[in-house]
């Protein structure tokens, strides 16, 4: 992306207040003391609470940075910051509040997964920025559109800085499209916080604001902004063994329960076809399988086999429940969430 360079390691963060309790490191995340929270009804920008899935972004050149507005949407544009500078500026208070406030306290309940925040992953802040609105209705989205000619149903912000848990990929929201062209919604491309512009932790040079809380959908970093359709293409990945050496018959993929299903390939070796019970297979091995799916913006995936002696997985774990916990052969199911993985 011109202008802006996201480092790969964590050599060159930026300075952080030494109150603010470090939940972890790299990346960075921190919160401050409680007592910091309740004595000032904006949060200091050095004692809100920051956030991050990697190393902190780099501008090099504030004058070539640019977010590309594409996806579902007849004219595709590059933003400038002076464009952005350019529309009616709003300053809007707005609290922000990490999903995962309080999770420490949950965890005392049973182990849960993510990073331990105690009380203070919240702040707020006055946003001085453009209205995404305004931005849209100078790329022809009028008002109060909640689908754009070609299907846009949603708008995904894209990010630069490449995430831990996101394989090194960027960090991505999205909201529905009703809420982006809503004036009332006030969502931001803010580039001030409390009246100065945004430091490197909270998105310099640009980042999105959605009020209303929660925090994982304001993006920052911004680097694009896709206008999407409901449904997502997605790869599904995973593995099927069976067992005495038989091989893998089928895998087939559900979005529906179990209503509908798709082949998935299977594969073991790259440039072998996989046949069951064939001598170039691997008998003793799991096969890979894959399938390309259209999922809406939350779907459960199911994933079940069949192997050569025609056994199948059952359904429901539920049925062969045995007070050893052993033998699970049970339909795989994961739930999703599209272009989402925050807290
Ligand atoms: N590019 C990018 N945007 C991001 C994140 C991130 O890691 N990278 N974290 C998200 C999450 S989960 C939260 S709660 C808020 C935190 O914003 P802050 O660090 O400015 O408080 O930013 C969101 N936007
Ligand atoms: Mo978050």
């Amino acid at each position: 992306m011109p202008g802006m360079t996201a480092p790969s390691d964590y050599s060159q963060e930026p300075p952080r207040h030494p109150c603010l309790k470090i939940n972890a490191k790299e990346p960075f995340n921190a919160e401050p003391p409680r007592s910091a929270l309740v004595s000032s009804y904006m949060t200091p920008v050095d004692f809100f609470y920051k956030r991050n899935h990697g190393p902190i972004p780099i501008v090099d050149d504030i004058e070539r940075y640019c977010v590309s507005v594409t996806g579902l949407i007849d004219n595709p544009k590059q933003l400038f910051m002076k464009d952005i500078w350019n529309l009616p500026k709003y300053n809007i208070t707005a609290t922000l509040q990490c999903a995962g406030n309080r999770r420490t306290a949950m965890s005392k309940t049973r182990t849960v997964k993510g990073v331990g925040w105690d009380v203070s992953a919240i702040g707020n802040a006055v946003w001085g920025g453009a209205k995404l609105v305004d931005v849209l209705e100078l790329l022809g989205i009028p008002k109060l559109t909640s689908a754009t000619s070609s299907g846009g149903k949603h708008v995904e912000f894209v990010s630069i800085d490449k995430c831990k848990e996101e394989n090194g990929g960027p960090y991505k929201a999205s909201i529905p499209l009703s809420q982006a062209t809503n004036p009332e919604a006030d969502v931001l491309l803010a580039y001030e916080m409390n009246g100065v512009p945004l430091n490197r932790d909270h998105g310099y040079p640009l980042r999105v604001v959605v009020p209303g809380i929660i925090g994982a959908r304001s993006v920052k970093w911004l680097d694009s902004i896709n206008i999407i359709a409901e449904e997502c293409q997605i790869t599904v990945k995973g593995y099927a063994v069976s067992g005495g050496g038989r091989g893998i018959e089928r895998v087939d993929v559900s979005i529906d329960r179990g209503r509908t299903w798709v082949e998935a390939s299977r594969y073991q070796k790259a440039g072998i076809p996989y046949i069951a019970d064939n001598a170039s297979s691997d008998k003793w091995a799991w096969v890979f399988f894959e399938a390309n799916v259209d999922v809406p913006m939350t779907a459960e995936i199911v994933a079940k086999a069949v192997d050569t002696a025609a056994n199948v997985q059952p359904e429901n774990v539920e049925t062969i429940w045995n007070l050893r916990g052993i033998l699970n052969t049970s339909w795989h199911r994961v739930r999703v969430r599209v272009g989402h993985s925050n807290m």
